[in-house]
C-alpha cells in the first residue's frame, strides 16, 4: 500500500470524573484520532499525548509537527508491504515515540482490515485469549473514604485488580484504609508516576506490609540506576512504565534488577512493533508484563486489547471498560465489562471497532485532511515556515 491521505480529528471526550495524577488533573480526554486512508480502507487509531508534557515529554502540538515534518514525509510515496516496515521506515527519527505509534498504529488496523483479519491475528496473539482480565486505575482521591468508596464500586462491577494513583502525603495512609476495607485477598497495587526519590526510601518501605502486587514507577522517568538500588531495598515489586521506551530499555532494566514487571503502553514505546519487541524481552527475563492505558477513547482501547493477547500479558490491565471513563464513546459499541472482570477481543476486522461519525463530529474541535504529495508530505522536509501549510 502507499498512504493517499492522513485525517487528523483533534478530540475533546469530557470525562466522567476528573482522573488525578501525581503530575496533573484531566477533566476531558483530548487527541487525535488518526485515520489513514489508501485503497478505500481507512485504517484509525489514537495518540495518547496531553496538552502539556507531564507524563513525558510528548505534546498533541510535537505529535503534529513530527507527523507533518518527519514522520509523513518519510512515509509518503513508499511502497509499505507489511506494518512492520513502518517501525524500520521511521528508525532515523528520534524520540517522538507517540507521535510515531498513532501513525504505525493506524497503518496495522489498514493491513490487518484490507487483509479481512482481527488484528490480533496479524499482531501474533493466542487465539485462547479471547477475554482479557482487567483492573481499573483509580486517581487521587480527595480522602482515603472516597478512595474506599470507588475501589468498593469497581470491584463490586467486577475489576480484578485496584490500582492507586499515589504521591508525597497521599500513600500510606489512604493504601492502609483501602486494604483495610477490601481485605487481605483483593489485587492492589499504587503507581506513583516519578514523584519519589530514592530518599523517600522510609514512606516506600512503610507500604511493604499492605501486600501490594507491585509499585509502578515510583522514581525519574528516566532512571534506571535508582529504580535497581530501590529494587534491592523493597520487598514490593518495582513496575516500570515511564522508564521503558523501547525493548533495548527493557533489556537493560531487565538486567540491571530495576524492575520485576514491564506496564507496556503502545504509544509509549513507538508503535505495535516495538511493543511486541518490548514484550518478547520481557518473556525471555521471565518477567510478565501487562498493557497500560492513558485514558484511551474506544479507539485506543481496542489496539490496547488486541496486543493484549500476546502470551506474556500474564497480569490484569489498565484496559477498563467505556463507561469507566465517558458518558459517551467515539465507537459503537462501547467497550463492557464481563461479569468475570474481562474485556472482550472484537472479533471483526482490523480493530474491530470503527469510530461513530456523528460523535466523532461532535466531539471534534479541530479537523484537517493531509493528502499526500502536497508540498509538506511527500516533498521531503520542509526548510520553510513549519507553520505554513
Ligand atoms: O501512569 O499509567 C499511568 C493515565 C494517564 C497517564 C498515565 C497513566 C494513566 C493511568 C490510567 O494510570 C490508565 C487508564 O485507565 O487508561
Ligand atoms: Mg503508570
Amino acid at each position: 500500500m502507499q498512504i493517499e491521505h492522513v485525517e487528523l480529528d483533534f478530540v475533546q471526550l469530557p470525562l466522567k470524573a476528573p482522573f488525578q495524577t501525581s503530575f496533573g488533573t484531566d477533566v476531558v480526554k483530548s487527541t487525535w484520532v488518526v485515520t489513514v486512508l489508501a485503497e478505500g480502507i481507512r485504517g484509525y487509531a489514537e495518540s495518547v499525548a496531553d496538552v502539556e508534557p507531564l507524563y513525558n515529554e510528548e505534546t498533541h502540538a510535537s505529535e503534529y509537527f513530527c507527523w507533518k515534518n518527519s514522520v509523513l514525509p518519510r512515509l509518503a510515496g513508499q511502497e509499505i508491504d507489511t506494518p512492520e516496515q513502518v517501525d524500520r521506515l521511521l528508525e532515523p527519527v528520534r524520540g517522538n515515540r507517540m507521535a510515531k505509534a498513532a501513525i504505525e498504529m493506524a497503518i496495522w488496523d489498514w493491513f490487518a482490515r484490507s487483509q479481512e483479519l482481527p488484528l490480533w491475528k496479524l499482531l501474533g496473539g493466542d487465539a485462547r485469549r479471547s477475554r482479557i482480565p482487567v483492573g481499573v486505575s483509580i486517581g487521587i482521591q480527595p480522602s482515603a473514604n472516597e478512595l474506599i468508596a470507588a475501589g468498593l464500586a469497581y470491584l463490586d462491577q467486577g475489576y480484578r485488580r485496584l490500582k492507586v494513583k499515589i504521591k508525597p502525603g497521599l500513600d500510606v495512609a489512604p493504601l492502609t484504609a483501602l486494604r483495610e476495607a477490601v481485605g487481605p485477598d483483593v489485587l492492589i497495587m499504587a503507581d506513583a508516576n516519578s514523584a519519589y526519590q530514592l530518599r523517600d526510601i522510609d514512606t516506600l518501605k512503610a507500604l511493604e506490609p499492605l501486600n501490594l502486587m507491585m509499585l509502578e514507577q515510583p522514581l525519574a522517568e528516566d532512571d534506571m540506576i535508582d529504580h535497581a538500588a530501590l529494587a534491592r531495598e523493597l520487598t514490593i515489586p518495582i513496575c516500570l512504565d515511564e522508564a521503558i521506551r523501547s525493548d533495548e530499555d527493557a533489556r537493560k532494566a531487565l538486567e540491571l534488577g530495576a524492575c520485576r514487571i514491564i506496564n507496556i503502553k503502545v504509544g509509549r514505546v513507538g508503535g505495535h512493533s516495538v511493543a511486541r519487541r518490548v514484550h518478547d524481552v520481557a518473556a525471555r527475563h521471565q518477567a510478565p508484563v501487562w498493557c497500560g492505558g492513558m485514558l484511551e477513547t474506544g479507539i485506543g482501547r481496542a489496539h490496547n486489547l488486541h496486543l493484549s493477547t500476546l502470551p506474556n500479558f500474564l497480569l490484569p490491565g489498565d484496559t477498563s471498560a467505556s463507561d469507566r471513563y465517558f458518558a459517551e464513546d467515539l465507537i459503537d459499541p462501547p467497550f463492557q465489562l464481563n461479569a468475570d472482570g474481562t474485556l472482550t477481543v472484537p472479533t471483526g476486522p482490523g480493530i474491530g471497532v470503527t469510530p461513530n461519525t456523528e460523535r466523532l463530529k461532535r466531539f471534534s474541535t479541530h479537523h484537517e485532511s493531509w493528502q499526500v504529495g502536497q508540498r509538506w508530505i511527500g516533498g521531503g522536509i520542509p526548510h520553510g515556515d513549519p507553520t505554513s501549510f
